[in-house]
């Protein structure tokens, strides 16, 4: 995701154990596609189990990220600047740290 909130989104989360879990991810007041995505080879095994059930086609406001994938989207900023809000929808993720700030400028 684009932006240059560097620090924050270096930063280490409360729990390493959430990372193995599925996280919803919701991106706030905008919609986005998936234009990539990759799984790490260590949890293909996972992911084989649920990927004929995925959607990545179309606009969306959450995407849905399996253990060790990595997506690429495709945001359109064209409402304001400022800060736009994304976080994990699990609510206990959220309060470990996956919620973030990205901030847009003009
Ligand atoms: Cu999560």
């Amino acid at each position: 995701m684009a932006g240059d909130n560097a620090e924050k989104k270096n930063s280490t989360p409360k729990s390493k154990t959430i990372w193995t879990k599925v996280h919803p991810i919701h991106v706030h007041g905008l919609q986005f596609q998936v234009i990539e995505s990759s799984i790490n080879s260590q949890f293909t095994a996972g992911y084989e189990t649920v990927r004929y059930g995925y959607v990545d086609e179309g606009w969306k406001d959450t995407v849905m990220m399996m253990p060790g994938e990595r997506i690429k989207v495709l945001l359109r900023f064209e409402d304001f600047t400022g800060i736009y809000v994304y976080h994990c929808h699990n609510l206990e993720h959220e309060d470990a740290g996956m919620m973030r700030n990205d901030q847009v400028r003009s």
